[in-house]
């Protein structure tokens, strides 16, 4: 069944509850008003599990009509870009724009998920809530005394985690910092635009709805959103199913009090994260130390993140001039440019970006 080509054709979106990775490629298919199905693998990642079948370690996965299986979901949007190219796309028609939203989704996912990831695996009613909502999504019926001693065990190999990416006290306030910030630019940019390019959402607003969904639904997260974010609480719940929207790109002048607010914060947080990353993965160093202001972040290091500043870096380079000159002076005064300027030069090879 899962290898047959289908016709029409129909995408499967192999995801699981509480996954914003998941739920954002979920979001996009429905706004682009691609066909799919939503499947939650059963046995997970067991050895007669779909997706271990399909030689996957991650979701989502996205099935293709042609039964071949791919995962990482940025690379999968641009692809599906590629396919159905002119429906509905979430790049921005300006090229400059388009590279932003791409800068913008990359903080969302790959900044945005810790804070999400340590709020939700930090006090004990969030771990508790979210380890059984999650595993009763995975496991459908489930006898009570079986579910809690499933339970425990992911919780245990959740806070695991935890504690490796977000291993110092400082790293905590600093991702908590930045997810009441993300959440005072969306509230902002949601008294003009509906979106962060207009009134349709880009590549930048399904990364951000990815985390964002996740936090309006834990606990400690939900009641730091609902106390001050109301607008994007509801945000959340609308991006989730946008199939019905109908809206334009606006001009950058529109754009820009919103996208300077969210650079702010690529700025100070996400690209020295990435340079962070990329530095101790070069020293050979197992953890990598960020800085912003008071608080000291150190952590595990990521070799993905180093692949997100190779790529982000080499697609500034590629724009056409009068592109990146439109940007320019924004990148500068928001403290990104240096970074995205300066290329660097890992020692072992970053290929393009592609499904994976
Ligand atoms: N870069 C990937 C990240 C996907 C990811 O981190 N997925 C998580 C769940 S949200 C996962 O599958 N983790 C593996 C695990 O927990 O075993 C993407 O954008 O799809």
């Amino acid at each position: 069944m899962s290898s047959t080509a289908t016709n029409p054709p129909v995408y499967r979106l192999l995801g699981g509850p509480g996954s914003p990775y998941s739920l954002k490629m979920r979001a996009l298919l429905r706004y682009r008003r691609l066909p799919h199905h939503w499947i939650v693998p059963q046995g997970y990642l067991g050895s007669k599990g779909e997706l271990h079948q399909a030689g996957k370690g991650m979701i989502p996965v996205l099935q293709y009509p042609d039964g071949h299986y791919h995962a990482d979901s940025t690379p999968l949007i641009y692809d599906l870009e590629a396919r159905h190219a002119g429906q509905r796309s979430v790049l921005p028609d300006d090229p400059a724009a388009a590279f932003l939203s791409h800068l913008i989704e990359d903080m969302a996912d790959e900044l945005l998920v810790a804070a999400m990831f340590d709020l939700r695996w930090s006090a004990e009613l969030d771990r508790k809530f979210c380890a059984t909502r999650q595993l009763s999504g995975w496991l459908g019926p489930i006898a009570r005394p079986d579910l809690e001693a499933l339970v425990e065990k992911f919780t245990h190999r959740q806070t695991t985690l935890r504690s490796t990416w977000v291993a110092t006290e400082g790293g905590r306030h600093l991702l908590a910092d930045f997810y009441v910030a993300t959440l005072g630019v969306i509230e902002s940019m949601l008294e003009r635009t509906a979106y962060l390019f207009g009134n349709r959402p880009s590549i930048a607003d399904f990364g951000l709805y990815g985390q964002l969904s996740q936090c309006a639904v834990d606990p400690s997260a939900s009641a730091i959103m609902r106390a001050r974010a109301p607008s994007t609480f509801q945000w959340t719940q609308s991006l989730d199913d946008a199939c019905g929207v109908e809206g334009d790109w606006v001009p950058a002048s529109v754009w820009e009090p919103s996208v300077r607010q969210m650079l702010v914060l690529v700025g100070r947080y996400h690209l020295p994260l990435l340079i962070a990353h990329h530095l101790a993965i070069e020293a050979e160093e197992e953890s990598f130390e960020l800085v912003v202001g008071e608080h000291t972040w150190r952590g595990k290091t990521d070799r993905y993140k180093q692949k997100c500043l190779v790529w982000l870096q080499r697609e500034w380079a590629g724009l056409d001039p009068a592109a990146r000159n439109s940007i320019e002076p924004l990148l500068k005064e928001t403290g990104c440019l240096e970074i995205l300027a300066t290329p660097a030069t890992p020692q072992r090879p970053v290929f393009a970006m592609a499904p994976r």
